[in-house]
C-alpha cells in the first residue's frame, strides 16, 4: 500500500466555488478535498472528477471543415453541424492572425466583437476575459460590452440613484454588523444558500450559512418574499410571502403607501439625504396617475392579502429593518425598478447607514456579499487601453449581430450597432447565458468568423470556426486573491495540461508573436513572472496600508495566507449617513435620488423620474392567453452556470438523464403530472425537455428550471429550437429590461407544458463533434 499523504499536505487549488486540496494518483485527479479552514465547503468541485481527460475534452486546435476549406463566412449555417479538422498549433495561430489582420484591414477593429462575457476560471492572472481584452487592445481594440448578465439593470439604476454601483452592491452592512445589530431582514427574492456557494475569484471561507444562523440565534427574524419558500434556509423560520413573480415593486409601493398614511416615514432623513421625495409621494397617493398605491391595489397585483402587506409595513416601521433585494429581480422587465424602489423604502425608514439596517443588494447572491472588505487593493493584470469606442449593453448581442447599423436607446443615449465580422470568445458560454437561443442561433450565422478558447466540447465550442483548447484552473499555477475573502491562496498545477491544451496566456502569446505584438502583450514576462509580479505588487500595496504579507517564497511554500478582515462595517452608506456633505454620493445631487433629473431628461424612454410600477408584458398577471405558467430559470445548485454540467456532480442530480423542472403539487395534480414524468415545456420562442419534480416549496403558477444544462438543439416544425437536454434559455425572451439599462430579462417568461409519452433517447449534448484527425 503506498503511503497516503495527509490531506493538509496535498496541493491547493481554487475555483469560484471554493478552495480545495487535490488528490492525484498516477496523473489522474481522484478527489478534491475541501480546504480545512472552510466552515461550509461546496460540493460543486466534485464535478471535475473524470472530466479532465474524457472524450469531451478538446485535445488539440480544431477548425470547422467548411471554414477551413472555403474561408471565412463559409456555410455559417453549418456551425454546430460541420465536422472539425484537427490542425497544429502553428497552423491555428497563423489562421487566427491572418483572419484578425483581414478583418482589421477591411472593416476596422470595430468589426471585432470581444465582449466575451463569462465567468471562466478563478485566479487573478489566468482570467480568460482579461487576457483576451489585453490581447485585442494590443492589436488596436474591439467592440466591447458593458455591464453584466447578473444585474445590468441594477448597475445602471444605482449609478443614477446612489452613484458608483460596485461599491453599493458589494458593500452592504457586513455579516458581523447584521449578526450584532439586526432585528428584521426582509428579503425580496430570498437569500438562497445554494447561490452563496459561489464567489467570483474564489473563496476560502463560506460564511453566509453561519452568519445567518448566528443572526437568527441573536433574535433576528426574516421575511422571504419569493416564489420559492426554499429561497431562505428552512432553519431561519422565515415568514413566506409568495407574491407573483414580477410584482415586487407594486408590493413595495403599497408598503410606502402604508408608511405615508401612518406617518411612519422619517421626514428628517428624507430631507437631509434624498431628493425628490415629494414628487414620488404624489405618485404613491395617486396624484400622478389617479391610482392610489394602496395595500388593496397591490393585493390584486401580487396576489397577496392586503392585510399581509399592511402587517409587513407595520413590522418594518417598528423594527430595525434591513431590506435585501436579490439580483434576480433585476433580470426581468423593468428590472431597474426593484432596486430603486427598495432604496426608496429604506430611505423612508431612515435607517440607511446604521449597523445591520438599511438596504442591501443580494445577500447570498454570492458568498462575497456581506463579507468584510479587505483594506488592501490588490494588483491586477492590466488590460491596456481600447481605442475603439463602440460598445453594446452585454445582453444586446443577438440584436447587434442581426441589425448592424440600426439604432437603439441605452441610458439616455442613442447608439448604433456596429457591423461585426469576427467574434472572439474566451471564458464564457453564450449558448448558456443568452436568452431566446433560437434567435441567438440565427444571429450566430452572421459573422464571418467565430473563434473560441474552450476546454470542453460544449455548445459554444461546437458552434465556433476555430477552437483553441485551453487548460482548466487545475492545470496551471495561479493566485486566488479577491477583495472580499480573508484568504489568499497559491494555486498549484495539480495535474499537467491535458494533451495539447495551453493556458489562455500562452495561446495569446503565440498569436501575438505572429502579429508582431508579443512584446507589448507579454512585456517580456512568463506566466510565473506575472504571478510573482502580481504578488509582489500586492504585497507593497498591503504594506502601505499596514498589512504585512509574507514574501513570495514563504507564501507559495505554505500555500495560503489569512488576512484579518477587520471590524464589522455598516456598509458603503455609513460615511454618507455620518456626513452627507463630506461623503457626498456620486449622483447629480450628491444625495440619494428618489427622483432623478437625469432620468427625467430622457423622457422619450417612457420611464417616470421616480420608481414606479409597470405591468410586465409576460407575467402571471396576464397569463390568460395560451401560456399559464411563469418560468423561473435561476442558478443551479450543483454547478456554476454551464460549467461541469457534464461532470458527475451535475449528472447525478438529473432525473431520467434530464434536467428537472419543479412544479407545485397542486398544479401538477390539475395537469395530471407526476414525479419524473417527461415534459415538453414550450412557448412561441422554443421548447425544452425536462423531468417533472413536485416541489411544495414552489408557489402555484410557477415552473422552475435551473440554468446550466448544455444545449442539445433540434429544430421543431415551426423552426424554433427544442433543447432535448433542458436548457431553459430556449424559452426565455431576448428583450431589454427597458431603454434605460437594456439588461437581460430572463425572469419575465410564460410557458406551457405537455406530458410526453414517446421516448426521446439519450441527449447528444454530451457527445463530441465529428473530428477529422491529421
Ligand atoms: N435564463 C437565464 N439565463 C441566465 C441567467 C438566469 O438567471 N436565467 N443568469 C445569467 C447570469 S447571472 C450569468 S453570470 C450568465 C453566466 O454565463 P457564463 O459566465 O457564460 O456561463 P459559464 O457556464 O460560467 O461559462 C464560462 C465558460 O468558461 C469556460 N472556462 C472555464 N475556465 C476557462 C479558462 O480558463 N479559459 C477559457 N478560455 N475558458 C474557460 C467554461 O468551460 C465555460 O464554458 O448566465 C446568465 N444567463
Ligand atoms: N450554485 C450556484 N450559485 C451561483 C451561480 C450558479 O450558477 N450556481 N451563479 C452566480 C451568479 S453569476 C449570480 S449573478 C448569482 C445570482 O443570484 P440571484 O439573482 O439571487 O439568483 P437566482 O437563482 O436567479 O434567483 C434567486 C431567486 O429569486 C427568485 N425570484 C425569481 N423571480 C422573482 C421575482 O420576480 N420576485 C421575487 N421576489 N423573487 C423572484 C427565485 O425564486 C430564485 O430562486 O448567483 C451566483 N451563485
Ligand atoms: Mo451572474
Amino acid at each position: 500500500m503506498p503511503h497516503k499523504a495527509p490531506v493538509e499536505n496535498l496541493p491547493l487549488t481554487a475555483a469560484h466555488w471554493g478552495v480545495y486540496r487535490a488528490e492525484v494518483n498516477e496523473g489522474k485527479l481522484r478527489a478534491l478535498h475541501p480546504f480545512e479552514r472552510d466552515p461550509n465547503p461546496s460540493l460543486i468541485a466534485n464535478g471535475y472528477i473524470g472530466v479532465l481527460d474524457d472524450e469531451l475534452r478538446i485535445d488539440a486546435p480544431m477548425v470547422r471543415k467548411s471554414w477551413l476549406e472555403n474561408g471565412p463566412g463559409s456555410a455559417t449555417d453549418k456551425r454546430g453541424v460541420d465536422p472539425f479538422v484537427q490542425v497544429t498549433w502553428d497552423e491555428a495561430e497563423t489562421l487566427v492572425a491572418n483572419e484578425l489582420n483581414r478583418v482589421k484591414a477591411s472593416f476596422g477593429n470595430e468589426a471585432i466583437y470581444g465582449g466575451s462575457y463569462g465567468w471562466s476560471g478563478a485566479g487573478r492572472f489566468h482570467h480568460a476575459q482579461s487576457q483576451l481584452h489585453r490581447f485585442l487592445n494590443c492589436i488596436g481594440g474591439y467592440t466591447r460590452s458593458v455591464n453584466t448578465y447578473s444585474l445590468a439593470a441594477g448597475e445602471v439604476i444605482l449609478s443614477h440613484i446612489l452613484g458608483d454601483p460596485a461599491s453599493f452592491i458589494h458593500n452592504p452592512p457586513s455579516w458581523q454588523s447584521v449578526v450584532e445589530n439586526g432585528e428584521l431582514l426582509v428579503a425580496f427574492g430570498g437569500m438562497p444558500l445554494r447561490n452563496s456557494q459561489i464567489s467570483s475569484g474564489g473563496t476560502g471561507a463560506h460564511r453566509a450559512r453561519s452568519a445567518l444562523s448566528d443572526a437568527k440565534k441573536k433574535g433576528m427574524s426574516f421575511v422571504n418574499i419569493s416564489p420559492m419558500r426554499s429561497d431562505v434556509a428552512a432553519d431561519l423560520n422565515a415568514d413566506w410571502i409568495a407574491a407573483r413573480p414580477g410584482s415586487d415593486v407594486a408590493l413595495m409601493l403599497a408598503i410606502a403607501h402604508e408608511f405615508l398614511s401612518n406617518n411612519w416615514h422619517d421626514r428628517s432623513f428624507l430631507d437631509r439625504y434624498t431628493t425628490g421625495f415629494e414628487t414620488f409621494a404624489r405618485y404613491v397617493i395617486g396624484q400622478v396617475d389617479g391610482i392610489v398605491k394602496s395595500a388593496a391595489w397591490a393585493a390584486d397585483i401580487a396576489n397577496v392579502p392586503a392585510q399581509t402587506i399592511k402587517d409587513l409595513a407595520s413590522r418594518m416601521a417598528t423594527s430595525r429593518t434591513l431590506i435585501s433585494v436579490s439580483w434576480s429581480l433585476t433580470r426581468q422587465e423593468h428590472g431597474e425598478q426593484p432596486f430603486w424602489m427598495a432604496t426608496t423604502l429604506a430611505a423612508m425608514l431612515g435607517q440607511i447607514g446604521l449597523p445591520g439596517a438599511g438596504i442591501a443588494f443580494g445577500y447570498c447572491a454570492a458568498n462575497s456579499i456581506g463579507m468584510e472588505r479587505q483594506p488592501i487593493k490588490f494588483a491586477s493584470f492590466q488590460q491596456g487601453k481600447n481605442p475603439v469606442t463602440t460598445f453594446i449593453p452585454v445582453a444586446r448581442i443577438s440584436d447587434m449581430l442581426l441589425n448592424p447599423g440600426s439604432t437603439f436607446r441605452f441610458n439616455g443615449q442613442t447608439l448604433t450597432y456596429p457591423d461585426i465580422k469576427l467574434v472572439y470568445w474566451a471564458g464564457g458560454n453564450p449558448f448558456h447565458h443568452h436568452q431566446d437561443l433560437t434567435k441567438l442561433e440565427r444571429a450566430w450565422q452572421k459573422p464571418d468568423t467565430i473563434i473560441a478558447h474552450e476546454w470542453c466540447w460544449n455548445a459554444l465550442a461546437k458552434r465556433s470556426d476555430i477552437v483553441l483548447p485551453c487548460t482548466t484552473q487545475l492545470e496551471r499555477r495561479d493566485l486566488m486573491m479577491t477583495p472580499r475573502d480573508p484568504y489568499i491562496v497559491s494555486m498549484e498545477e495539480v495535474v499537467p495540461p491535458h494533451a495539447e491544451a495551453r493556458d489562455d496566456y500562452e495561446i495569446f502569446t503565440g498569436i501575438s508573436r505572429k502579429l508582431g505584438v508579443d512584446t507589448s502583450f507579454t512585456e517580456g514576462r512568463s506566466s510565473d513572472d506575472w504571478l510573482r509580479w502580481l504578488y509582489e505588487e500586492s504585497r507593497q500595496k498591503a504594506d502601505s496600508c499596514g498589512v504585512i504579507l509574507p514574501d513570495h517564497a514563504t507564501f507559495t511554500e505554505k500555500g495560503w495566507h489569512y488576512i484579518d478582515p477587520g471590524t464589522p462595517s455598516s456598509g458603503a452608506l455609513e460615511a454618507f449617513r455620518k456626513d452627507p456633505r463630506v461623503a457626498r454620493l456620486e449622483t447629480q445631487s450628491g444625495r440619494i435620488e428618489i427622483c432623478c433629473a437625469q432620468i427625467a431628461d430622457s423622457r422619450q424612454d417612457n420611464i417616470l423620474p421616480h420608481p414606479a410600477w409597470y405591468a410586465p408584458e409576460e407575467w402571471l398577471g396576464n397569463a390568460t392567453g395560451k401560456h399559464r405558467l411563469h418560468l423561473i430559470s435561476g442558478q443551479p445548485a450543483d454547478k456554476l452556470h454551464s460549467q461541469l454540467d457534464h461532470g458527475p456532480e451535475s449528472q447525478v442530480k438529473k432525473v431520467n438523464g434530464r434536467a428537472v423542472a419543479g412544479l407545485n403539487p397542486v398544479d401538477a395534480e390539475t395537469m395530471g403530472v407526476c414525479d419524473g414524468v417527461l415534459l415538453r415545456v414550450y412557448n412561441e420562442r422554443g421548447a425544452c425537455l425536462v423531468s417533472a419534480r413536485l416541489d411544495p416549496s414552489l408557489m402555484q403558477g410557477c415552473i422552475a428550471i435551473s440554468t446550466g444544462a448544455w444545449l442539445d438543439a433540434a429544430r421543431q416544425e415551426d423552426g424554433t429550437l427544442i433543447c432535448q437536454n433542458g436548457n431553459p434559455n430556449t424559452l426565455t425572451r431576448d428583450q431589454g429590461t427597458s431603454d434605460l439599462a437594456q439588461g437581460p430579462a430572463a425572469h419575465s417568461c410564460l410557458v406551457s407544458i405537455e406530458k410526453l409519452t414517446v421516448s426521446f433517447g439519450q441527449s447528444k449534448a454530451y457527445l463530441p463533434p465529428v473530428i477529422q484527425r491529421a
